[in-house]
């Protein structure tokens, strides 16, 4: 009965061999596993056999339909991939990407940051990045705020346990780790390690413990402008600013600059933005980012001599300019991920 096994898994073999279509093989099956195939017929007689024997017979016959098993699979995927060929008119290639999977496109915060780089980068602007877990020196100190400052209250600041540190931050005594506030903190890391001129923009994520209502989320996004050169004045500032309003909001866009406070500026500024393209916030003046001159003590405590350098910095809110130019009245929906909102960016 061992040598009927072997002559049959051979048989079947080269038999197989000849299958292309799945009738041959249905039939190919048959004529082995049916209820009158070649294999099944052995099995039957494994009733006739002794006690001793079965076990052996048994365990044979096991081996050989598995080897049966295996040859029909076989046979199936060769069908099929001969079938979707044929229908395809080429063969298959498993590594072409899927009809189904739509394109996808770039967020409307994308959009607009990369909008917001490629105007300044017209301007000589080039992209530079800080952490977003930073040391409260990077973040207020150096920005000649002081720590009875009310923007390092803890109340609308997130500090990290001080076992947590960012991998460069400075080892120094117990300085605290914060949630950066603002992108201004990646002007006192490019002022450390560059030497001037430069003019940097820094795009990036920022954190502050703000209610969450439609203008506001406690983590946002900002875009940084600094500009270190000698003799740069409010003339350059109003200019950059103007082009960056006229590329963003259309050639008709105007700006005003509102005296303001901010610790690292002097003098500093609201800057105000008035265009006829906004739809019903059209013709409005609509306060977009803080500004001003670097303040002289700032570019002290990063390592420039005042009386050599001088500097213009911005700041404003990424999602504030998007929603903005795209007529959007609630910052949740840039975070809430429903593609119906995304689609129309697409
Ligand atoms: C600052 O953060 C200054 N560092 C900006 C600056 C840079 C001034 C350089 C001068 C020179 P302010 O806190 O106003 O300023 O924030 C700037 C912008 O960030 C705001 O106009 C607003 O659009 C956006 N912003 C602030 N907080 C939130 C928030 N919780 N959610 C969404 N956007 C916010």
């Amino acid at each position: 009965m061992q040598q009927q096994l072997v002559q049959l898994v051979a048989a079947a073999t080269q038999e197989a061999s000849g299958v292309s279509t799945r009738a041959e093989m249905e039939a190919f099956k048959a004529r082995v596993v049916g209820p009158n195939g070649s294999l099944t017929q052995v099995m039957k007689g494994l009733a006739t056999l002794s006690k001793e024997d079965r076990p052996v017979v048994g365990k044979l016959i096991n081996e050989a339909k598995k080897a049966v098993e295996e040859l029909l699979a076989t046979l199936q995927v060769k069908i099929e991939e001969s079938e979707i060929a044929g229908a395809l008119g080429a063969p298959l290639d498993s590594t072409l990407p899927s009809p189904d999977a739509p394109a996808g496109s770039l967020h409307p915060l994308s959009r607009t940051r990369e909008k917001i780089l490629s105007t300044l980068r017209k301007l000589g602007f080039t992209v530079a990045e800080g952490p977003e877990v930073e040391t409260e020196w990077h973040c207020f100190d150096a920005l000649n705020t002081p720590a009875d400052h009310p923007a390092r209250d803890m109340q609308d600041t997130l500090y990290l346990p001080k076992s947590f540190r960012s991998a460069d931050a400075p080892r120094k005594g117990e300085e605290a780790i914060l949630l950066r506030t603002h992108t201004s903190s990646v002007q006192v890391r490019t002022m450390l390690s560059r030497k001037p001129p430069f003019r940097i923009v820094a795009p990036g994520r920022c954190f502050r413990r703000d209610a969450v209502d439609a203008t506001h989320s406690a983590n946002f996004h900002q875009v940084e402008g600094l500009w270190i050169d000698r003799n740069v004045t409010l003339a350059d500032l109003r200019g950059v600013l103007d082009f960056f309003v006229k590329e963003t909001f259309g050639p008709e866009a105007e700006i005003r600059l509102r005296p303001s406070f901010f610790p690292f500026t002097e003098p500093s500024f609201e800057m105000d933005l008035r265009s006829p393209n906004l739809g019903r916030l059209s013709n409005r003046w609509l306060e977009i980012m803080g500004c001003g001159l670097v303040d002289p003590k700032v570019l002290e405590l990063c390592g420039l001599d005042p009386n050599e350098w001088s500097g213009l910095a911005f700041g404003l809110g990424l999602e504030r300019i998007a929603m903005l130019v795209h007529g959007i009245d609630d910052i949740r929906l840039f975070y809430n991920n429903d593609t119906r909102f995304l689609r129309q960016f697409a």
